[in-house]
């Protein structure tokens, strides 16, 4: 294969992570069994570092099984943190399963069940101590199973009181132990569920605004869940982002109108994926670049490290092009342009405002042009 151009090889200081969950993806789906073996966390702590990653991210059982003993958990820690150390990657961020096991089938936190919710918040807290063990500084928590399919099950105004009760004992939690840590929730709008609560980041940001610490908490927006919603992913993030909300970040991609792909990174939508690229770095977040993502079943062992490879080379390519239409006379000739009109104090004239050109169709045929390598 021929080598890839050095200008678009990633290194530690692009702050490139992956889950354990994306590259160790085996391949399931509900119409077929595992095409991959299991990936040992060491193995990917070796890999994403020769790849030029920064750091890996894990549920809590991505990496202690669940019922492991003391004495299992301990050796599984210390494992880690050497090879953590061997290949100099970071853990930015850890979050909590509460959606695999079978006892969260009808919700974790917003269980209608008090023993449910209480083994889950418990379970997320142990999952904090985990990552605070780890140093990460943000934990990421996404409400798979909090929905429903039967709504006379549940009325959501109860699954909103549970669910604020369980996050806010994860932030007294916190506090309590003086972790350096913040909370980033993930919204998703279905699958698992039928619906899941808190459906997009714009309800994230509702729901977290009524939390005892909402200062603790933001959102951690997913390209692929915003696009199921029917959403543009670079409005949900610029919300965030301004809102001083956007703690994290899940990037992959996703065709319109499909189950959640979590496809690699830009990989079907170049111009949607531009302008989320845009956006993180004009508009200064300093989280990790985290791919949510995972290869397609189609590929063996090795197509993993094409996919992990993929995800970093497309968001430096796409990273030039950020840079490029910043320098690119024209586009920022019609940018000004329209900036200038912006700022117009004369007598305003209705007719005249109506008839303006804006010129849009010439600025977007520029950045396909920029994003094609024709210009
Ligand atoms: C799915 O999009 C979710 C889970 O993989 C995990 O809880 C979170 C981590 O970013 N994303
Ligand atoms: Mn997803
Ligand atoms: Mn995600």
């Amino acid at each position: 294969m021929a080598s890839q151009s050095d200008k678009f090889q990633p290194t530690k200081a692009d702050h490139f992570t992956f889950g354990l969950w994306t590259v160790g993806n085996q391949g399931r789906d509900p119409f077929g069994d595992a095409v991959r073996a299991p990936l040992s966390p060491l193995v990917t702590v070796e890999q994403l570092s020769k790849l030029g990653a920064y750091g890996v991210t894990l549920h809590d059982n991505d990496l202690i099984p669940l019922g492991a003993s003391d004495s299992e958990r301990e050796k599984i820690l210390r494992d880690f943190k050497k090879a953590l150390s061997d290949y100099d990657l970071r853990v930015p961020m850890v979050t909590v399963n509460l959606f695999y096991h079978p006892v969260f089938k009808d919700g974790a936190f917003t269980s209608s069940m008090a023993p449910i919710r209480r083994y889950a918040i418990d379970k997320a807290k142990k999952a904090i101590d985990l990552g605070q063990e780890l140093g990460a500084e943000t934990f990421v928590l996404w409400g798979g199973r909090e929905g429903s399919e039967v709504d006379a099950a549940r009325d959501p105004r109860d699954a909103m009181k549970h669910y604020r009760q369980g996050v806010n004992e994860l932030t007294e939690h916190i506090l309590k132990n003086r972790y350096p840590m913040r909370i980033a929730m993930e919204a998703k709008p279905n699958e698992p569920r039928s619906d899941i609560y808190l459906a997009t980041t714009g309800a994230m940001l509702a729901f977290i605004a009524t939390l005892d610490h909402p200062e603790m908490v933001g959102v951690n927006p997913e390209i692929a869940h915003e696009k199921m919603a029917g959403l543009n992913p670079y409005h949900s993030i610029g919300q965030a982002l301004e809102a001083g909300k956007l703690f994290h970040i899940d990037l992959n991609d996703q065709k319109p109108g499909r189950y959640d792909q979590d496809l690699r990174f830009a990989s079907d939508d170049l111009k949607g994926s531009f302008y989320v690229v845009k956006m993180l770095e004009d508009g200064g977040y300093q989280g990790p670049r985290h791919f949510d993502a995972h290869p397609y079943r189609s590929e063996n062992a090795e197509g993993v490290w094409d996919f992990a490879r993929g995800c970093m080379r497309t968001y430096l390519v796409l990273k030039d092009k950020v840079h490029k239409f910043a320098q690119d006379a024209e586009i920022q000739g019609i940018l000004s342009e329209l900036k200038t009109w912006s700022e117009r104090e004369d007598a305003f004239d209705r007719d005249a405002w109506g008839a303006v050109g804006y010129q849009y169709e010439k600025l977007d045929q520029l950045v396909v042009e920029l994003l094609l390598g024709a210009r």
